[in-house]
């Protein structure tokens, strides 16, 4: 995020885009409540009436997958009134005559067949978002999970440069960033092309400082993405094949789309370890589990998803007859094991290890940490008095060479698969409130299970539903090219006909089996918010009853939740 999570209070417009925070961070979402309440106006851009539309000043019930042709839109009707910042643009800026030419082609009536949205609520929103003088973009998975999902954030920073909204207390672009850590995941470098800090590993300078901390030679070649890994193990040449894959706090034949092919993969792979604090849907196809401490067991540091550190402590010991240690030390030990000895007595001193090698996160301590509660960086001095960084590009400084914002001119491209005859819906996926993405923590939860199981739900507008003679929580069975599952059909008024939704935590209901694995070709995010699906009823309820039941037995007997029985395992 360009600004912290608290100026949010303090921001005169929110453009909340394809984020849902009332059920994804009901804490942010506590900010919107309150910026509104201090007169903040807000626009809510999502295919669905959520909780944040139901307060906002405008809703743009976009049709699903047209973000790019919508923000094009909002951006010529900001140059053709002529609200433009001239002077930011002028100082801080560079790219803008390209990018005005483009926007020629976006005029609101052009993309209204796209996008679904009358022209005047697109000029409504352009005027809006220009003129607040404090206007402050927010968006979540309605932007990312898409084929074309990088180029819609580029989109967005176009609206804010080309408004001044950067470089300010409450303005900026806020990606309100998943797990409670995975921005932190990010920071410490678990991504295929950065050392911890994003610093590249293509970079000879840097590879050179890294060989000389660790003491070692380093690849300065770029890893696989995740997502890319049943390509990986299936489809590539022997000398290029994945063999062996280390699973560490992820569920992939949950999470991933295209769970087909995902237990394909994890079958045809030679060694699977999973190092977890749960059992998962992955564990199956393990050889080796690594059972580790959960986040009350260890300490740490975590990043929030604007940059800002902050400790967790240990608050309990595991059970004594738990074989768990903390995922530090199982690293250290595999390590150690296979010849290269890693050992530290506590977090401090990795911790400290890591800023000492990351120029933007050197001054964050855990002495700033313990007396400030958050850092957020970058934060470059170790001085008592540097407490880090809450908004970027102060003074409309950007982190280009020259300093200076780059505008992106580029065109809507529609999703990667279309509704056709066999699958005439738009099947989307997202969360709820109520569990938590793979299941593993809140489906262990007897309170939460007893709130909401399997096999979960799929959302349709009450017209679809009475089209396929369905009726609320009436078993239906939902199919795509890839798959199909069981869910339970909720009918309701906050999504548009042609579009059904379900969330990616259930078992059974489980909506990767038909999610298309189309990637981002930058971020190599999947496509999970569109693909085309079918909804049908089923004659025989009690069968389908029964299966499911009897199927979600079987899963939890094999992830050793309970056992053949049906008590609880040891
Ligand atoms: N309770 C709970 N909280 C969670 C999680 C959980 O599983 N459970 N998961 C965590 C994780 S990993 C993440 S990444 C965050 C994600 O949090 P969010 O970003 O809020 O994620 P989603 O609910 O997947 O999607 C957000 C919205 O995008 C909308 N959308 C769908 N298609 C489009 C489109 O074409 N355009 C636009 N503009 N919007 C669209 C959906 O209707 C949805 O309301 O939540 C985190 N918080
Ligand atoms: N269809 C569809 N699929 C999606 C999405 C979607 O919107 N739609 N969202 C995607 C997104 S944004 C995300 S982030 C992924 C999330 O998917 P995953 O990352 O696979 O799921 P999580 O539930 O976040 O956690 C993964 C595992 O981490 C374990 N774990 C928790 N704490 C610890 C710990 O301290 N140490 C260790 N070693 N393990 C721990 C949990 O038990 C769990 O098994 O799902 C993606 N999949
Ligand atoms: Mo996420």
């Amino acid at each position: 995020m360009s600004n912290g999570v608290h100026e949010i209070e303090d921001a005169k417009l929110l453009f909340v885009f394809g984020y849902n925070g009332a059920d994804s961070h009901p804490i942010v979402a506590r900010r919107i409540v309150r910026a509104k309440r201090k007169g903040a106006q807000i626009i809510c851009v999502d295919p669905r009436r959520i909780e944040t539309a139901r307060i906002a000043d405008l809703h743009l019930q976009l049709r699903n997958g047209s973000n790019l042709a919508l923000v094009n839109s909002i951006a010529h009707v900001i140059i053709n009134e002529g609200l433009t910042d001239d002077k930011f643009i002028a100082e801080h800026s560079h790219g803008f005559e390209e990018f005005k030419e483009l926007t020629k082609r976006y005029s609101p009536e052009a993309v209204t067949k796209i996008t679904q949205i009358s022209p005047e609520d697109i000029r409504k929103a352009a005027r809006l978002y220009a003129t607040s003088g404090q206007s402050m973009i927010l968006y979540g998975m309605g932007v990312c999970q898409f084929a074309q999902a990088v180029n819609v954030v580029k989109g967005l920073a176009n609206l804010a440069i080309m408004t001044g909204n950067f470089g300010r207390w409450g303005v900026g672009i806020g990606p309100v960033r998943g797990q409670n850590n995975v921005q932190g995941a990010c920071d410490m470098g678990a991504l295929p092309n950065s050392y911890p800090g994003y610093q590249n590993v293509t970079v000879p300078e840097i590879q050179a400082k890294f060989e000389k901390a660790w003491g070692v030679p380093l690849s300065n070649k770029v890893g696989i993405p995740l997502t890319q890994v049943p390509h990986y193990v299936l489809h590539e040449p022997e000398e290029k094949k994945i063999r062996a894959y280390y699973v560490f706090g992820e569920d992939p034949a949950q999470s991933d789309p295209d769970l087909a092919e995902v237990r394909e993969s994890l079958a045809k792979l030679e060694l699977v370890i999973l190092q977890d604090i749960y059992m998962n849907r992955t564990g199956q196809f393990a050889d080796v589990v690594l059972p580790s401490t959960g986040w009350n067991e260890h300490d740490g540091v975590y990043s929030c998803c604007d940059r800002g550190f902050q400790r967790i402590r240990k608050v309990l010991n595991p059970p004594a007859d738990a074989d768990v240690l903390t995922d530090w030390d199982i690293i250290c030990r595999i390590s150690t094991a296979m010849g290269y000895p890693m050992k530290y007595n506590n977090t401090e001193e990795i911790w400290n290890e890591v800023i000492d090698l990351c120029p933007s996160f050197i001054g964050a301590t855990y002495e700033k940490l313990e007396k400030y509660g958050n850092i957020q960086w970058p934060c470059r001095s170790k001085d008592l008095a540097d407490q880090g960084t809450s908004f970027l590009h102060k003074d409309g400084k950007f982190a280009n060479p020259d300093g200076k914002a780059k505008f992106s001119s580029i065109d809507w491209q529609p999703p990667t698969e279309l509704e056709n005859d066999d699958f005439p819906l738009i099947l989307s996926t997202n969360r709820e409130v109520g569990h938590y993405s793979v299941r593993t923590m809140t489906g262990n939860c007897r309170l939460l299970r007893n709130l909401e199981d399997e096999p979960g739900w799929i959302q349709m507008n009450p017209e679809l539903c009475q089209e396929l003679n369905v009726k609320r929580g009436e078993i239906v069975k939902v199919s795509s090219k890839r798959g199909h599952c069981l869910t339970r059909c909720l009918p309701t008024d906050r999504v548009k006909k042609q579009a059904v939704y379900m969330t990616y935590q259930w078992w059974i209901g489980a909506c990767n089996e038909l999610t298309n694995a189309a990637l981002d070709p930058i971020s190599n995010t999947p496509e999970y918010k569109y693909c085309a699906c079918k909804v049908e009823k089923i004659k025989n309820q009690a069968k389908a009853e029964k299966d499911v039941q009897m199927a979600y037995a079987q899963i939890r007997v094999a992830m050793g939740v309970t056992t053949e029985k049906g008590g609880p395992a040891a």
